[in-house]
């Protein structure tokens, strides 16, 4: 873990976080305006996008998916703080991976962050002894600012798990005619550009025949999913096949491993990641002699897409204008609400070492500007040819969603971004 750039005299010995009380470390890098949205349980609200779109899954599941049930828990019952044991070590990430990093992810200390990920609760979900299941949270990763991305947001999970004897390959075979029947594929066009290769391969213990099923399974239930999702929720014409593009990809936790794209206004989005559980994470979860797929969507991004909802805070606004379009419990098209004026600020700074990490720029102009912040881009980095000091300016663009901003108002705040800047990050304010 690389240190964080606090001070440590500017850090309290504990922070409360849902009613309890942990210590902090110099590892501790999770923000007020972060700890603000944990009560939140958007994933729960009925009227909300996020809850109607989990409940559309859910459903669709326990239709189509499959002979047998998803079980689907409530995230109430799983804290979103985990060890870094569930979000990454049981699920055998290697030491070094950039996801561990305070740069990426949120730590109350070093022994406790908030998920990454809802695969941090697969091996819990596994050992609960369901073969199937959904699970559906809000997860944290630190990121950049714009209309597309928030430090926190909704992934679902879904698995399903068959044992490898005569029994459970005759249901694995059932779940492929059942699933295969469910799935109209003439309104489908599938790109398959996934092959088994050294660099996605079987895992050794698996038996290829086998698995080659349960990918199969996997592929027909996903596809069956966007279907239904982008094709009769979405009200696309019939008229026009729906594309989706299979194309390999890297999990610690899965091997092979895949990414889905959809083919949407013009443009290949990547929705979900998913492939073959691996045995360990299995074994962790006490589950024997079975095998199976996993999947993780990201919520918001079908949403917008569904809803044509053009900026992802607005999942988290309190405004009627929002709220009372999904009331009736459908993804309708969203309807916008006027625009209200932006206005840009610079924030320019001589750093006071080789660098800063960009992340802790906007976790800072989070904490001064919540929700009023639209996005904030880097426009200048150059180092003065005489003492070799670097320069940095970010544009920060402010603009609320339900109101008009006063020049006060957002000075007000920009004087904050300029002092917070200094004394978290040691920049000097140009
Ligand atoms: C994962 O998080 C894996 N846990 C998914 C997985 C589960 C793979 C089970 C295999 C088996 P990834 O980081 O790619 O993978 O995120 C999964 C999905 O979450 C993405 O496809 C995207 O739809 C959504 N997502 C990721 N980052 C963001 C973001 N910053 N904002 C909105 N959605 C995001
Ligand atoms: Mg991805």
């Amino acid at each position: 873990l690389r240190r964080s750039l606090a001070a440590p005299t500017s850090r309290p010995p504990s922070i409360e976080i849902l009613g309890g009380t942990y210590p902090t470390d110099e590892t501790t890098n999770i923000t007020p305006s972060i700890i603000s949205k944990l009560p939140e349980r958007l994933y729960s609200r009925p009227g909300h996008p996020i809850h109607i779109l989990k409940s559309l899954i859910e459903s669709h599941f326990n239709q189509h998916g499959a002979p047998s049930t998803f079980h689907c828990p409530s995230a109430d019952s799983f804290s979103p703080l985990v060890t870094p044991k569930q979000n990454f070590d049981d699920l055998s990430f290697p030491s070094d991976h950039p996801g561990r990093s305070l740069q990426d992810s949120y730590y109350v200390n070093r022994d406790l962050l908030l998920r990454t990920h809802t695969s941090a609760h697969e091996v819990e979900l596994f050992a609960s002894g369901h073969n199937s299941w959904l699970f559906t949270s809000d997860v944290y990763r630190r990121d950049e600012i714009d209309a597309s991305h928030y430090p926190v947001f909704h992934q679902m999970e879904g698995a399903s798990v068959f044992s490898t004897n005569v029994t459970g390959m005759k249901d694995l075979v059932d779940n492929i005619e059942y699933t295969r029947y469910a799935t109209d594929q003439k309104d489908l066009e599938i790109e398959d550009l996934t092959v088994i290769n050294d660099e996605n391969p079987y895992q050794l213990d698996h038996d290829p025949e086998q698995v080659d099923l349960v990918i199969e399974s996997l592929k027909l239930s996903i596809n069956g999913l966007l279907l239904k999702l982008f094709r009769d929720a979405a009200g696309v014409s019939r008229a026009d096949p729906l594309r989706v593009r299979w194309i390999p990809a890297y999990f610690p936790f899965t091997t092979p491993s895949y990414e889905v794209e959809v083919f949407f206004n013009g443009k290949w989005l990547e929705i979900l990641g998913c492939g073959v559980v691996q045995d360990a994470t299995l074994q962790h979860a006490n589950v024997k002699n079975k095998l199976g797929w996993a999947f993780g969507l990201g919520l918001e991004r079908i949403a917008m897409i569904l809803t044509s909802i053009p900026d992802i805070r607005l999942f988290w606004s309190k405004d009627h204008r929002f709220l009372s379009q999904f009331s009736s419990g459908n993804l309708t098209k969203f309807q916008p609400y006027s625009k209200y004026p932006a206005c840009y600020k610079d924030l320019s700074f001589w750093l006071p070492g080789p660098t800063v990490e960009h992340n802790d720029v906007f976790d800072l102009v989070r904490d001064c500007a919540g929700d009023l912040v639209e996005n904030v881009e880097l426009i200048d980095d150059f180092i003065h040819p005489k003492n070799q000091k670097r320069s940095l300016c970010f544009r920060i663009n402010y603009r609320s969603m339900d109101r008009s901003l006063s020049n006060e108002e957002v000075n007000e705040i920009h004087t904050r971004v300029a002092s917070l800047s200094k004394d978290r990050l040691g920049v000097e304010i140009r």
